[in-house]
This record gives C-alpha cells, structure tokens and sequence, in this order.
C-alpha cells in the first residue's frame, strides 16, 4: 500500500489566509515508512532557515495503485561555476538549446528576478512568446503527487550528494532528490519542454535547468542571503488543442500520480 505524504508549513496563518509560505515537501511511500516521515517532515518545518513557523499542514492520503503513472528519471549534468552571473549567462545558454525562445527565456528570468516574494508554485509561460500562462497570480501552480518509485534512491542520493546543503536540518542531499523527482515529472508532461529554477532558501544557491532529458545542475543561480526563488515551467503551446487543453497540462501537474524509475 503507498501513501502521499505532504507538508506545507507558514507563518502568519495558513497559506490561503494569506500566511508566507515558508516549506513544503512530499513523498510517496509504503505504510511501514510513513510513521518516520511524518516526525522527519515535522521537524523540518519547525526548523527552517526561512523562519519559524506558525502553520503546519501535514497530509496523508492513500494512492490507489491503478492511478501510478511510471517515468524515467532524468539523466544528471552538474555544472559549476564561479558567479551568479555565469550561472545565470549557462541557464540562458541551456534554455536557448532546450528550444525555449530568446523572449521566452529573458521574460522568465526576469520574472523570477523581479518577484518582490517567493510564489508557493511555479509560473508558466508560452515558451514562443514569453507569455504568462496561468492566471494562479502569486501562487502559481504546484506539482504535486510524485515520488521515487523506489525509496531507497532518496537515501542513496543522499548518500552521494552531501555537499551542497547546508540547511533543512542539515538532511544531505534533500534539496537535490527532491528537485530531482519534481523536475522528473513535470519534464513527463505533455507540453513542458523545460523548466528553471533556484530555491528560496537563503544558503542554498544551487539552482537548474531541465529539459525533457536532463537535470542539468548549476552550482551558482543566485545571491546569498536571498529568500526569494522560484520555477519557470515553459510550454509549448502549439502542443495543446481541443482535446488536450491548458488545464489538463496543469490537472497533470497537480494531480496525477507520477513515480520516478
Ligand atoms: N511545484 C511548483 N513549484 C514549486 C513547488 C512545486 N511542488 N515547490 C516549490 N516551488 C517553487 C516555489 O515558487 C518556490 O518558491 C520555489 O519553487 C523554490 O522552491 O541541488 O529548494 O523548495 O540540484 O526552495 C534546486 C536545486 C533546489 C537542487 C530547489 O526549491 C539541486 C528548491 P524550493
Ligand atoms: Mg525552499
């Protein structure tokens, strides 16, 4: 039997009281992990670099088997580099090569760079035009229902990529498996031909972009200190239609129980 197991943590009231979102995170697992995760989640939204917390939803919801969808795993490129700008001048570079468009990607960029606040989701633009998507304003959208298949790839990543955290109660990895398994399912949707994103943990400046291949890692997106980051999922419009609209692109997205092989 698996579960979804998902937190959500703000300060000043719950999220849709207009509270700041301060963490989230889910996975996938089997009824005997759950009981572990549950204590592990709650500590980390008591214990985020962010701030301290005043709302902390924690969800737990049977998934039914028949609605699994399998997808490969992205394959992995790290890059490093030695500022922000150059991380910034190779996701233009990975983006232009993943067939975003010029427009596209300085509109998408430059959003992330102007918000005045993280978005709980990401943004979605027409990756042509640059134009924005949807109309979810400040929250954006979430992907949501993904996960290893197996679990144990949480623990052997966290095993091979200690480096890079330096928060989120110092869990090894943790940022990296969980982009990983996010960027894995939204690069199985129809339409999305590729994404970027850095986070909005202060010390954690490792950011990436992904395309329908590859989780390509750039060890340098942003400013240290900065709590606002980000995602940009880029769309292909000319792939929807009638029968395959805007809002199942996003009802996948949000819904669709996707495990990453
Ligand atoms: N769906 C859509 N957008 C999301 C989601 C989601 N489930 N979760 C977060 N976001 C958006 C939201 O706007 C956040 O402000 C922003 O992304 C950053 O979220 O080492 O830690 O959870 O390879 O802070 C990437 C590099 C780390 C990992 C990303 O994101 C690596 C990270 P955070
Ligand atoms: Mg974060």
């Amino acid at each position: 039997m698996l579960y979804n197991i998902k937190m959500r943590s703000s300060k000043g009231g719950p999220h849709e009281k207009g509270g700041k979102h301060i963490s989230g995170a889910e996975r996938i697992l089997r009824d005997d992990e759950i009981e572990d995760e549950i204590i592990r989640m709650y500590q980390r939204a008591l214990n985020h670099e962010k701030g301290s917390v005043d709302f902390i939803n924690i969800k737990i919801q049977k998934v039914d088997e028949e609605d699994i969808v399998y997808v490969p795993q992205l394959s992995i490129e790290e890059f490093d580099v030695k500022s922000k700008e150059e991380g910034l001048k190779l996701a233009k570079e990975l983006l232009k090569e993943s067939d975003v468009e010029e427009i596209a990607i300085e509109n998408g960029i430059g959003s992330l760079l102007k918000l005045q606040d993280s978005m709980h989701g990401a943004i979605l633009l027409d990756k042509d035009n640059g134009n924005r998507l949807d109309d979810r304003a400040s929250r954006g959208v979430r992907a949501t229902g993904m996960g290893f298949a197996d679990n144990f790839e949480y623990e052997r990543i966290d095993k091979i990529n200690p480096a890079n955290d330096v928060n989120e109660e110092d869990i090894p990895g943790i940022h990296f498996n969980e982009a990983l398994v996010l960027a894995s399912k939204v690069a199985s949707c129809k339409g999305i031909i590729a994404e970027l994103c850095w986070s909005d943990d202060p010390n954690y400046l490792t950011g990436y972009i992904s395309n329908e291949t590859t989780y390509n890692r750039i060890s340098i997106m942003k400013d240290k200190g900065n709590t606002i980051g980000g995602r940009i999922f880029f769309v292909d419009t000319n792939l929807l239609d009638d029968d395959y609209t805007l809002d199942d692109l996003i009802d996948y997205l949000e819904k669709q129980v996707v495990l990453i092989e």
